[in-house]
């Protein structure tokens, strides 16, 4: 069953004040198998990439089903308006036990399109309680549309090489949001966010989907440049998968996403 939850006036209200938003919006019980069966594959392929594993459509080219789903894309469309790219999804594993943090960043500070725009969908694949290292943020941060300056640390037990200092910034506080399973957070890329680590019994598995507006051109580039002097991950080959409406910039070169397997059709598809 598809869910026909539409983004509401608060909603909109609470994303542009806050830089994030919950919607009332939950995966169905037939859709959350299926991506759970997804993930567990995929991390099965790497399992080296049990805290992170980036560029998931590699490994599960099914997560463009969800992405691109009518229900799913209505949501994001509120946010990013009608010409809507997809450039990333990804797993952020946080396993039971000894799941590694996200240190304190912003996304744009590594993310190579401009301008700088594009809303997450972080959807909670187990409940992200306080205990097991759900996502925190500072709320309003993204207000500035600038970008803090971050440092560079050793990632060993983390999964970014990014990361700010808030206090230092002037912000009073952090919020952490706990969602169940089947919830979503959608979020600015300017917003400061991370996670603590998880050394709980529970598993913390999150997927991430990145739309891009169109509007705005992925500089590869840019994206060769980030990756050789900050050492983040190589965004410069992603395929930019289009989701809804065109190129409106011109200079992005979309391709289509790939058809999606029967089983998640009947779901997924519209
Ligand atoms: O899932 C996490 O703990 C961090 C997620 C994150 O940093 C992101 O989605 O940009």
């Amino acid at each position: 069953m598809i869910t026909t939850y539409m983004i509401t006036a608060a909603d909109k209200e609470h994303f542009h004040k806050n830089g994030w938003v919950v919607p009332q919006w939950r995966l169905s019980t037939d859709r959350w198998r299926q991506l759970q069966t997804l993930v567990e594959k995929a991390l099965q392929t790497r399992p080296e990439k049990r805290d992170y594993l980036p560029d998931l459509q590699q490994f599960a080219p099914g997560i463009l089903s969800f992405a691109g789903a009518k229900d799913v894309l209505d949501l994001v469309e509120a946010f990013t308006g009608p010409d809507i790219a997809v450039w990333g999804t990804g797993v952020f594993g946080k396993p039971a036990h000894d799941g590694v943090a996200t240190p304190w960043h912003q996304d744009g500070q590594y993310w190579p399109m401009r301008p700088l725009a594009t809303t997450s969908v972080w959807l909670a694949l187990d409940d992200a309680t306080i205990d097991n290292g759900c996502m925190r943020v500072i709320s309003e941060s993204h207000r500035p549309r600038k970008l803090y300056e971050h440092r560079t640390v050793d990632a060993t037990a983390l999964t970014l090489n990014q990361e700010l200092d808030w206090r230092a910034l002037g912000f009073a506080k952090e919020e952490p949001i706990e969602i169940e399973s089947g919830q979503m957070i959608l979020f600015d890329l300017y917003l400061i966010h991370g996670s603590h680590s998880n050394d709980t019994a529970k598993q913390r598995r999150a997927i991430t989907v990145r739309y891009m507006p169109t509007t705005s051109h992925f500089d590869r580039e840019l994206a060769v440049r980030q990756h050789r002097e900050m050492g983040v991950p190589d965004f410069s080959k992603r395929n930019l998968y289009r989701m809804r409406g065109i190129d409106r910039c011109g200079r992005n070169q979309l391709v289509e996403r790939p058809a999606c397997p029967y089983a998640a059709r009947q779901y997924w598809l519209r």
